[in-house]
């Protein structure tokens, strides 16, 4: 290894809020989803890569391309990549060798060099950002070179304490997707789906979740969420915290709520803090199934970043939220 990488500081994420583009005819995602339409298998038919539902039916094909543009072509967009503090101009951030699209598929931090991929099998993972009018949700899946076009997806959501399929097949036509070469053989494939912000705001705060596998295995190998809140019409994403985070913070790990504001999103409100992010830790206080309940045990602003801290953060200490534990959905 040489002294360059190990000399190399792992940058501040940049948290400015994405300077967005007028983006026309965005999805809408109905709260009435049919249970069983969930379900999107990604198979390869002549070479080519096309959703099929889960009786093997094609749907809409999936337009081409990532919603947004991807420089670097590391299966993020530009705009999630300054979302997430990754460089969107170099495809391996921390140059550790793994792609920063396929680290966040297999679960690494694509801005630490000691932290790599060690998935084996099928991994996904889910972020989201805002753009336009709409909710970009972005899912990420890694496929071994083994499992090539073998892997299926579930997506789901929280919303107001049910748990409901989001029907992707349906919504195939609003769909973007690029599949791109991953390591060791491997393919990354990138989808991204419009949600109407009306989605969150109405119940205040869903987890989108997303469970990932194997068509001939048949089983789950692979869960992520993200919890998204909306406050004063500003979309926030929770997520858990970067190292810097955890140097700040008086009790280690927490998870910072980052606002995701859409170029129509109204402006931040002048009671939030600029320069600084809301941290918070919680901890479980209850459960059903995959269902948690927790209970905010430390919130306050931090200082130090490019982004605002709403303004309720500290008042949420005390308050309970509902999540999804995604590894409880990992064999189901
Ligand atoms: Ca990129
Ligand atoms: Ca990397």
């Amino acid at each position: 290894m040489d002294n360059d990488h190990t000399t190399k500081a792992v940058s501040q994420p940049a948290l400015k809020a994405p300077t967005g583009r007028a983006e026309a005819s965005l999805g809408w995602l109905a709260p009435a989803a049919p249970l069983f339409a969930g379900l999107v298998l990604l198979t390869f038919f002549g070479g080519s890569l096309r959703p099929v539902d889960a009786v093997g039916a094609p749907v809409v094909e999936l337009s081409a391309g990532v919603g947004s543009s991807d420089f670097d072509l590391d299966g993020l967009s530009d705009a999630q990549e300054i979302l997430l503090g990754t460089f969107p101009y170099v495809a391996d951030s921390d140059e550790d060798g793994f792609g920063d699209g396929e680290e966040l598929a297999r679960q690494s931090d694509p801005r630490d060099l000691f932290s790599t991929p060690d998935s084996v099998g099928v991994s996904a993972n889910l972020t989201a950002r805002g753009e336009g009018s709409a909710l970009q949700l972005v899912m990420l899946v890694y496929e071994p070179s083994e499992e090539l076009g073998d892997s299926f997806i579930r997506l789901g959501a929280l919303r107001g304490g049910q748990v409901t399929n989001v029907p992707m097949a349906r919504f195939a036509s609003l769909m973007t997707y690029s599949v791109i070469p991953a390591s060791g053989g491997g393919q990354l494939i990138s989808i991204e789906l419009p949600v109407h912000p009306a989605f969150v705001e109405v119940a205040g705060q869903v987890t989108f979740f997303l469970a990932a596998g194997n068509t001939s295995s048949q089983s789950y190998t692979a869960s992520a969420k993200v919890d998204i809140s909306s406050v004063e019409g500003i979309l926030l994403m929770q997520r858990f915290s970067a190292a810097q985070v955890q140097l700040q913070a008086s009790q280690g790990g927490g998870s910072v709520r980052q606002p995701i504001p859409g170029s129509s999103s109204p402006s931040i409100p002048g009671s939030w803090v600029p320069g600084s992010i809301c941290f918070q830790r919680s901890a479980v206080v209850g459960g059903n199934g995959p269902v948690m309940l927790h209970q905010v045990i430390e919130a306050d602003c931090l200082q130090g970043w490019d982004t605002f801290c709403v303004s309720n953060c500290s008042a949420a200490l005390g308050s309970t939220y509902e999540t999804i534990d995604p590894i409880a959905l990992i064999g189901g």
